[in-house]
This record gives C-alpha cells, structure tokens and sequence, in this order.
C-alpha cells in the first residue's frame, strides 16, 4: 500500500438493525485485518435484539442514529467520522473486511472519492429477485448519471469525508448507497470499483420489494437533482423527431401533392424550435455540469490541503 494510506486513515461505519448474530463477527474480522477498535462506529436503529450490547463487548463505539433508516443511519455514522476516508460496510457479514486495504489502496492511489466493493464473486447469496431488481436499478442509474458502474447498491464502499461536505442526503431508507454515488459521479466524478466476494447474510433481511421500487424512484428524483441534462436531451429527442417526421410529411404534401396543411405546417415548426432549443440547453448544461466538476475538484483538494496542514 503507498505510504500515505494507512488503515488509520479510515473510520468503518456499521449500521445496524437487530444484527445481533452477525454484528460480532463483523467487527473480529475489522479487526483482523487491521482497523483500529477506536476507528469502528456501529449505527444502531433502534435494535431489540442484543445488536447493541453485542457491538459495546467489543469495545467499539456506539451510537443511535437521528432520523429512520439507512441513509439517516449513515449520515449519522459520518458525524462521528474525523478521518479522511469513511468505509461503510452492512452489519449482517456478507462483505468480507479482508477486502478493505483493496479499497483504500485504489481511492488513494488513484485519488479517487469513492470506491465501491463491486459484488463480484458469490453472486449466487444474493437472492435472485435482489439480483433482478440489482441489475435493473444499476442499468437506470448508469443511463440516468452517464456513468459505467457495476454495482452502485453495494453495502460496502469508501468515501472521502471532503467529498461529501455538499450532500444533501435527502433520499430515505436504502436509497444511500445510490444518493452518495450519484453525489460523487455528478460533483467530482471520481468513482472507482474494486471486485469482491459476497457472503449469504446471517440474520434477517431488513430490505423488501417496495424498497428496491423507492430506490428506482429517488434515483428518478436524484438524477433531476443533480443531472437534468439526461431530461432536457430526452424532452428535446421527444419534441424533434415528432416535429421532423410532421414536418417531412407536410412538405411532401406541399410539393407533391399540392396539398397545404397550415396547422400541421405551424405544429411542425413549433415542435422543431421547441426540440431544437431544448437540445441546445441539454448542451449548455453539459458545459456547466462539466465545469461544476471541474470547479468541485480543486475546492475539495483546497479543502483538503488546509485540513492537512492544520494536523
Ligand atoms: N441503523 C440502521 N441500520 C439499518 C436500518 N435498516 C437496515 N439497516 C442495516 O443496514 C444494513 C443493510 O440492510 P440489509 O437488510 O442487509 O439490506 P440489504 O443488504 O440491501 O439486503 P439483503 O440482501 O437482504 O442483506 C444492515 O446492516 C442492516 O442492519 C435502519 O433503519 N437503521
Ligand atoms: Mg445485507
């Protein structure tokens, strides 16, 4: 690992909903690999199932998350994080810790501000319906933000805390892993992946269908939040061709036919300019995402830099 990347320079954010079976392990195995115990922070929401006392005998910190659900869960989890990377990482043992260095190797080599563990290997422990409603939401995410992701619902990723100074964590329940991916992507862009194993959980799921079809919604709201160029290209595509393809029609009519349609002519023409101009603005908020990003970067390496030099 290159020098300036230490496991001390990660604080691991565990949240946590009656894991009371699996929460132990999770935290031996950080351990193992090398995380300090004063670098661990379990998120607890509320658990009736010994989840808490469990974390608190091995000597990690604990803590009850403000709001509901997972993505209150882990913004309350961030509070506690002073390190510069973040590592948040399911309670229920699917994601193995051993996997950890990897991840911070890559978002310090590369300079990257998150790193997602891609769901490589062990595929087959993820339900089969997760694995459709996974696929699906990943591919409407990858259209939405323009990006080439493999696995943005993965519950174990590095963060860099600077990154997520802006973020607005406005979605609900499992729809975290999608807002700060789409915060990342759309501000800095700096997003990598590393592959890794996933284990069959231990305990029960907290996570049902209706959640998978919220997380397709707030990717929805995520992406007019923080890319609306996609819609403004889709509106313009939609006004165009229609108004193209009328009128092509009415001036075959014109001319070979001699045939005048005037509305249909004034339709056209409308539509045309209207699709036109939206395509224009589709442009022209591109250049300013792009800029946006570009602006973004230097302000979270100045943020950055004066962070190092008051240490
Ligand atoms: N603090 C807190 N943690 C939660 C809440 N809901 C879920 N979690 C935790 O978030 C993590 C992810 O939840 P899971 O039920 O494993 O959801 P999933 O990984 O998407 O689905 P599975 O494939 O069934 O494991 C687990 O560690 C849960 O205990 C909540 O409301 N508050
Ligand atoms: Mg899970």
């Amino acid at each position: 690992m290159a020098d300036k990347c230490s496991l001390k320079d990660i604080t691991v954010v565990i949240p946590t909903l009656n894991e009371a079976e699996a929460i132990g392990k999770v935290i031996d195995e950080l351990v193992q690999v090398g995380v300090p115990k004063e670098n661990i922070v379990v998120v607890d929401g509320g658990s009736s199932d010994g989840t808490v006392e469990v974390a608190r005998s091995k000597g990690v910190k604990v803590v009850f998350q403000e709001g509901k659900g997972k993505t209150d869960a882990v913004k309350t989890g961030l509070k506690h994080v002073t390190t510069e990377y973040a590592l948040v990482i399911d309670g229920d043992h699917t994601y193995p810790a051993k996997h950890i260095p990897q991840l911070l190797e890559k978002a310090c080599r590369e300079e990257l501000d998150e790193v997602i563990g891609y769901r490589f290997k062990g595929r087959e422990n993820i339900p089969l319906i997760n694995r459709f409603g996974n696929w699906v939401l990943i591919k409407t995410f990858n259209l939405l933000f323009g990006t080439k992701l493999k696995d943005v619902l993965s519950g174990m990723y590095i963060i860099r805390k600077t990154a997520l100074s802006d973020a607005f964590f406005e979605t609900k329940g499992f729809s975290v892993e999608a807002e700060l991916a789409a915060h990342i992507a759309s501000t800095t862009g700096r997003i990598g992946e590393v592959p890794i194993e996933y284990r069959r959980r231990i305990g029960e799921s907290k996570l049902s269908i209706l959640d998978g079809v919220k997380i397709g919604l707030n990717m929805v709201f995520l992406a007019w939040r923080y890319n609306p160029v996609f819609f403004i290209f889709t509106m313009g595509a939609l006004l165009l061709i229609p108004g193209l393809i009328l009128g092509a029609w009415v001036a075959y009519h014109y001319f070979f036919t001699g045939i005048k349609y005037y509305v249909k002519g004034l339709v056209a023409i409308i539509l045309t300019l209207a699709g036109f101009q939206s395509l224009l603005l589709a442009i022209l908020s591109l250049y300013l995402k792009r800029w946006e990003q570009r602006l973004t970067r230097r302000l979270n390496e100045l943020r950055l830099n004066i962070r190092k030099t008051e240490k």
